[in-house]
């Protein structure tokens, strides 16, 4: 990544939306976790996960920012390169822990039987892993042809995981209290909706967007989509996990607490 293409309002504007990220992912990783006990016991690992999602990006937020202030010198009013280079692997690594356990997250608030948990979780979170795993050859090589490549043998899994995620959670979905069907079926399309982002945005580079725009797109857009596919779809895990735990009597209401 060329940093000295950037004007200084668009390396300000990218370092802002990670301070952003940041912000976002430690305040949602509190509220999950403090607000855990109003949940029964039968879904808290899915709001615990929820939250360790949105710890591990936090963690991660903080180090993108912290590379990419080392990356450049902005003191002479332009912004030239440290020689340190941008750190790309810092959004790989908290893929490649996050992005399975979004799904696992999925799984646990559906509380399906003990088995069907373990395979899908298995199924899924593997796909997910190895989607991420080869996307990454791509994201650094430095020739077109190898990005695409990559490209194509990531959509592999990602195609599988949306196929899985449409048909294959349907009988679980249907099977689900009348109540949350439409919360859950809202985070199955909020899943898809944000994860389509990032195949698209690893495009652009092959399609002739370079330069200081394209590269604050990118990263202002993987941000974004970040903070919608962690912290905006663990509210809606959060909200199933509150709703069935009324649901299933586990926890008394506010007003008959003595
Ligand atoms: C919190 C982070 C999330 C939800 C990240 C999701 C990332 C993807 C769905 C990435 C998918 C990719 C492809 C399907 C092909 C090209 C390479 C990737 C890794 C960008």
């Amino acid at each position: 990544m060329e940093i000295e293409a950037l004007s200084i309002g668009q390396y300000s504007f990218v370092q802002n939306a990670y301070s952003f990220g940041f912000a976002v992912m430690a305040a949602a990783t509190l509220f999950f976790w403090l607000m855990k006990s109003e949940i029964a016991p039968a879904y808290r690992l899915a709001v615990t996960i929820t939250g360790l999602v949105t710890a591990v990006a936090a963690y991660h937020y903080f180090q993108i920012m912290t590379s990419w202030g080392a990356a450049a010198d902005i003191t002479s009013g332009e912004v030239l390169s440290t020689g340190q280079p941008f750190n790309q692997a810092y959004r790989y690594v908290d893929w490649l822990l996050t992005v399975p356990l979004l799904l696992i997250e999925l799984i646990l608030v559906m509380r399906l039987s003990q088995q069907e948990t373990i395979k899908k979780s298995t199924i899924l979170g593997g796909a997910a892993a190895l989607m991420i795993i080869l996307g990454y050859p791509g994201e650094v090589s430095e020739t077109g042809g190898l990005r695409f490549v990559f490209w194509v043998l990531s959509m592999i899994p990602f195609v599988f995981i949306v196929h899985q995620l449409v048909v294959g959670l349907k009988g679980s979905i249907d099977s689900q209290p009348e109540s949350v069907k439409k919360l859950i079926n809202i985070s199955v399309y909020l899943v898809i909706g944000s994860w389509l982002f990032y195949p698209i945005v690893y495009l652009f580079p092959l399609v002739g967007l370079t330069g200081g725009a394209a590269i604050t797109a990118l990263e202002v857009g993987y941000t974004v989509a970040d903070i919608v596919a962690k912290a905006v779809f663990g509210v809606f895990i959060f909200m199933i996990a509150v709703r069935k735990s009324k649901l299933e009597g586990e926890t008394k209401p506010v007003s008959d607490q003595s």
